[in-house]
């Protein structure tokens, strides 16, 4: 390792080890992991090529891979090695890692999932492959000013992305815009526009490199670089346009999961990496295979939300123009190689485009939209319509061309039966089925814990890496006292770690004894930021009033952005940091209670913050949080979770046991019902003298003096509208912080419970998410193995 690295910090960056800094060891230290890597990659995609098995395309608008070194050296064995290679060296291992930004190519949890995904794909050796966008600028970063949000583009491909492998060779035209004609009995498509998709290769390889797959991202590029005729004409800005048109298309990953940004790029966006992906497994398929028949046998394509649902179309005008295939039977077709994954049940994230947008810049596929409604309705008379008062309604298209729909947990794909989809799923009753996230332990036990993970390991041997259920074997240990204390021990030894680094980054000096209370995620009012910042206040009122009356000190963290144009979530983020201000210059409470958040929330963070929480806050109004992941990897790392009926919380709950649970608020279907109820926001903050104090203080301007009014907005929906019910859940939310606190001062009860929480998590493995998927709807199996038969 050590030849290897200095060989390449002199052949690939061409410098010597005296004149090196932290970058250029960190690209040589890459570059002979790569090399390992592939050592891994090349013969598994020798085996799918050679066997001809059926491959997994998981298409996704969104990859939020974070870090590589770590992932790769740990997947492939070589922490150790590299360590001791760079400390001979006279580097440090830890200051190299740190020094790789993230790669956020996504906005949160259904970006997170996909990585999770794919290192499962890996592990398990089903032959897959991720296709998405490398776009130029990831996740924007977050940074405060003055208690407010403000976004700095990001620019991570600054740097060399030192883990791919660009493909000139794999390119495709993506076309847009003009007209189609109809002769000869065919269709033909005359677009206006065209740009080039070409190939960027990552390798991801499972555990102990058994197997590698490829992350394929693509970026545009124009046809020609620039026209020289419309240059010399003097024309610039005519012999600029394509490549400017290319750089747009992959420039900016759209910094919304949740609100349809209506924007003609975005669909630009999403059709043109989709239809490079459909190319390309098309020709992958067709270099071994005669028949286009057999394709579903082949293929597997699974779509991470509606945003590559343009995919159904687009297989369909291939299959029919190109392939020559009748229409019904290419929809038949294309259907058997179809999954999709719902994420969302939030009216403003279903995706739908205008039809006069749509067919201008798509007018082939809006045709062949019209056939597949068309073919639905002729077999289901009186179902749900893709094109629908003038839009075109991206669910509706992902649903009526796919063969299983699936949601993320078992309480969310019930409600996708109720609810959205609820008119077809009565027309196909066996098309929806659920497989409840999950989560890789290898990135978010195994790496961000070491301080657990290696206990677990002493005690289980190293086979839960790859195999979660193991860690049930730890449930016999809650009464063990000398191991309940080594994983105290490993707690604790996380939460000084972060509390050092709440000190250096943000000069806020934090107990390690104090509870550690965790919410990170985006910023949105359905997962209830804003309860939990009352919630604080609250609290210190009480904390004030009664300094001595024994509370558990507590710190909370909050982690998060928010989406550049949602003011109400950039008003809660103003609160929190107002807050924070005047709690941790508060004399009377200092040691007990301290309001932390670190800007520019993202994997990198959440890998420092998980392990060292003590409670987990997972407060979503019932019903609107599909599953979540954060809460998973709160849980693994043996945080006690605060939360409602909503997601995966329920079935976290099942599986670690209602004792070992703060559950409170209302169930989805109260929700429903009180919301019918008139003024009953109102009527809850009538009824609660301690949630009416907190919002007088807000409005009175206590943590905002300069600016009185600043918070009058927000107070008044709370009162007039509170479509989240934060006031209704306000009372048993606090409540049950409370119990909390109880429960906390009882330290060996405390561990206890949260041992049971990191045993009974064999359940939110993405092992076995990924094992439902390949079962129940990608009909693939595992080529582990296969290449010795
Ligand atoms: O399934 C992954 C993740 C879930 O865990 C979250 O609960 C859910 O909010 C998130 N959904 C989205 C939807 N975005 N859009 N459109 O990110 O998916």
């Amino acid at each position: 390792m050590k030849d290897e690295i200095l060989r390449h910090l002199r052949y690939g960056l061409g410098k010597d080890a005296a004149h090196s800094s932290v970058y250029d060891w960190r690209m040589a230290l890459s570059r002979a992991l790569r090399d390992r890597m592939v050592d891994h990659w090349i013969p598994s995609t020798q085996e799918a090529y050679a066997s001809g098995s059926k491959r997994v395309y998981y298409l996704s608008m969104e990859f939020l891979i974070g870090r590589l070194v770590e992932d790769m050296a740990s997947n492939l064995g070589l922490v150790d090695e590299a360590k001791a290679a760079l400390k001979e060296l006279g580097q440090d291992y830890e200051t190299i890692v740190k020094d790789e930004p993230d790669a956020a190519l996504g906005n949160g949890g259904l970006g997170r999932l996909a990585a999770c995904f794919m290192d499962s794909l890996a592990t398990l050796g089903i032959p897959a492959m991720g296709y998405g966008i490398r776009y130029e600028h990831g996740l924007f970063e977050q940074d405060f000013v003055e208690g407010q949000q403000v976004e700095r583009p990001e620019t991570w491909l600054q740097q060399d992305h030192i883990w791919e492998f660009e493909r000139p060779e794999v390119q495709y035209p993506i076309t847009f815009g003009g007209h189609v004609e109809h002769h000869d009995g065919k269709a033909h498509w005359h677009p206006s526009e065209t740009v080039i998709a070409t190939a960027f290769d990552t390798p991801v390889i499972g555990w102990e490199g058994r197997w590698g797959n490829t992350l394929r991202l693509w970026a545009a590029m124009p046809t020609k670089v620039f026209d020289l005729a419309s240059f010399n004409r003097g024309d610039y800005l005519a012999a600029g346009r394509s490549e400017a048109l290319a750089r747009t298309i992959c420039r900016v990953l759209y910094p919304d999961d949740t609100t349809e940004t209506g924007k003609e790029l975005r669909l630009k966006q999403e059709y043109f990496f989709t239809s490079a992906s459909i190319q390309d497994l098309l020709r992958r398929f067709l270099s071994t295979h005669a028949d286009i028949r057999t394709l579903p046998d082949a293929a597997a394509i699974q779509l991470n939300d509606t945003h590559p649902a343009i995919a159904g179309p687009e297989l369909v005008r291939v299959l029919v123009d190109k392939h020559e295939l009748g229409m019904d039977e290419a929809i038949a077709l294309a259907r058997r190689c179809l999954g999709y994954t719902n994420h969302t049940l939030l009216p403003e994230a279903l995706e739908r485009w205008p039809e006069w947008l749509f067919g201008r810049v798509l007018p082939r596929h809006l045709e062949i939209i019209r056939e597949i409604d068309a073919d639905h309705l002729r077999r289901h008379e009186g179902a749900p319509k893709i094109l629908d008062h003038g839009n075109v309604n991206m669910g509706e298209l992902a649903f009526i061309m796919a063969h299983k729909v699936n949601g993320v947990s078992a309480l969310h794909t019930d409600l996708v039966k109720k609810t959205v989809f609820n008119d077809l799923h009565k027309i196909h009753p066996q098309r929806i089925v659920n497989q409840t996230n999950g989560i890789t332990q290898r990135r978010w036990l195994k790496t961000c814990n070491p301080a657990l993970s290696g206990l677990i390991t002493r005690e289980l041997g190293n086979g839960w890496v790859t195999d979660l259920d193991l860690l049930s074997q730890l449930k016999s240990r809650t009464g063990d006292v000398a191991f309940k204390e080594e994983f105290v021990a490993a707690k604790r030894a996380n939460k000084v770690r972060l509390a050092n680094w709440v000190t250096e980054t943000m000069g806020i000096s934090i107990d390690p004894d104090a509870m550690f209370d965790v919410q990170i995620k985006r910023i949105h009012e359905y997962k209830r930021q804003l309860m939990n910042i009352l919630e604080t206040v609250a609290l210190w009122n009480e904390m004030r009033a009664h300094p001595d009356a024994g509370w558990t000190p507590r710190v909370k963290i909050f982690g998060g952005k928010a989406a550049p144009g949602y003011h109400v979530a950039k008003e809660i983020i103003h609160l929190i940091n107002d807050v924070a201000a005047v709690i941790n210059s508060d004399e009377i409470t200092k040691d007990l209670l301290k309001v932390v958040y670190p800007p520019n929330y993202n994997v990198t963070m959440a890998e420092v913050l998980i392990p060292a929480a003590d409670l987990s806050e997972q407060i979503s109004t019932a019903g609107k949080e599909a599953s979540g992941t954060g809460n998973m990897k709160f849980a693994l790392n043996g945080a006690l979770t605060i939360g409602t009926l909503d997601g995966a919380n329920v079935e976290i709950r099942e599986h670690v046991g209602p004792e070992n649970f703060f559950l409170f608020g209302l169930t989805a279907e109260e929700v429903m019902e009180r919301r019918t109820q008139p003024g009953f926001a109102r009527a809850a903050i009538e009824a609660s003298p301690r949630l009416q104090r907190v919002l007088g203080q807000i409005v009175e301007g206590r943590f905002c003096p300069q600016d009185q009014g600043r918070y009058h907005g927000l107070v008044g929906m709370l009162y007039d509208s509170d479509y989240f019910l934060v006031t209704c859940d306000f009372d048993s939310y606090y409540d049950t912080q409370r119990r909390a606190d109880e429960a906390y001062k009882n330290a060996r009860n405390w561990a206890a419970m949260a041992l049971v929480n990191t045993a009974s998590m064999g359940f939110f493995s993405s092992d076995r998410t990924i094992k439902g998927y390949a079962h129940d709807i990608w009909h693939v199996g595992s080529r582990l193995g296969a290449g010795e038969e």
